[in-house]
């Protein structure tokens, strides 16, 4: 799978493998079953974009590279709860079976319930940060993952859509705490940690969030558009489903329309930020232009 930047998936994967328990340790097949599903190929876009923001605002990878793998713990803790029987019911994921299919549905939802404690305590134990800066990165992240604000009512909202038709300000609604909460919180940590103003945080809020919202439309493209292979999971399963999209409620055109809007509005909110973006820029670029 192709990600934002080959070196960060490198980076942050060698510190995930620090981070997470030891597969041999008791509970064995936990263990098993958090590495099967964290090392399975993803993106990494999360952290990148946590590192790439807090670079933009001059924090050292040191101090953001911990924080950037809680974020990835939380991803994929969301993706093995949502592939569940009792949710989306999906058997393939990154390419590979998915956590339940694997090794059962009770140990899925354990490693997803671990991934997710071991974020925060990743982020609390951060000893390259300090305590007020360790609690404010742990509120993000909590608001982003759970409810009201974040993916938690994101998905419940989603879930609670699939036997009717949705209206345009339902499906911004849902998109925007199912996938964009987590987005906008990953980039503004790395402007936390950087020590980004009140100001310059607004900005990268504003970058973040229509960032988030152009990576669903593509998402929701993508469903309709690429092969298994690419996506590393089953494609047309939103339409099986009767989910909530882009390409249901808009067709194609309008929906790529509608990444295209989003693809402006969040490289209009760099031109905000007083800081050096270019990087930050070739992540909106990327994304406009994913194929899984
Ligand atoms: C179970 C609380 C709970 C939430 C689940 C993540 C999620 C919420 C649902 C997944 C459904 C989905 C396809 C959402 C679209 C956006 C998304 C999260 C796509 C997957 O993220 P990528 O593309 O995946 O970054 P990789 O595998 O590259 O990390």
């Amino acid at each position: 799978m192709k990600s934002v930047f080959p070196d960060t998936v490198a980076l942050v994967e060698v510190e995930l493998n620090k981070l997470l328990p030891a597969a041999a340790a008791p509970p064995e097949k936990v263990h098993h079953a958090i590495r099967w599903s964290v090392f399975a190929g993803g993106k990494r876009f999360r952290p990148a974009l946590l590192l790439a923001t807090g670079k933009a605002f001059n924090a050292t990878t040191e101090t953001l590279i911990k924080t950037a793998c809680a974020f990835e713990m939380i991803h994929t803790y969301s993706l093995i709860h949502d592939d569940l029987p009792s949710m989306d019911d999906d058997d393939l994921r990154r390419g590979r079976p998915t956590c339940h299919v694997r090794f059962g549905e009770a140990t899925a939802i354990l490693a997803g319930d671990a991934l997710q404690t071991l974020a925060f305590r990743t982020v609390a134990e951060d000893e390259n940060l300090d305590v007020n800066t360790r609690v404010a990165l742990i509120s993000e992240l909590a608001r982003a993952a759970g409810t009201p604000e974040g993916m938690v009512a994101g998905q419940a909202l989603d879930m609670e859509a699939e036997a009717r038709q949705v209206n345009p300000a339902e499906l911004e609604e849902i998109h925007r705490h199912k996938t964009g909460a987590l987005i906008v919180a990953a980039a503004r940590s790395g402007a936390i940690i950087g020590r980004a103003t009140e100001a310059e945080l607004d900005a990268v809020t504003n970058y973040g969030s229509h960032l988030g919202l152009l990576f669903q439309i593509t998402d929701d493209l993508l469903d309709v558009t690429a092969s298994a292979e690419d996506l590393g999971k089953t494609p047309g399963k939103d339409a099986e489903s009767r989910k909530a999209t882009y390409p249901g409620l808009y067709g194609l055109d309008d929906s790529r329309e509608a990444a295209a809007k989003a693809y402006r509005a969040a490289c209009e909110a760099l031109e905000r930020i007083d800081r050096p973006t270019t990087v930050l820029r070739s992540i909106v670029d990327f994304i406009l232009n994913r194929t899984g």
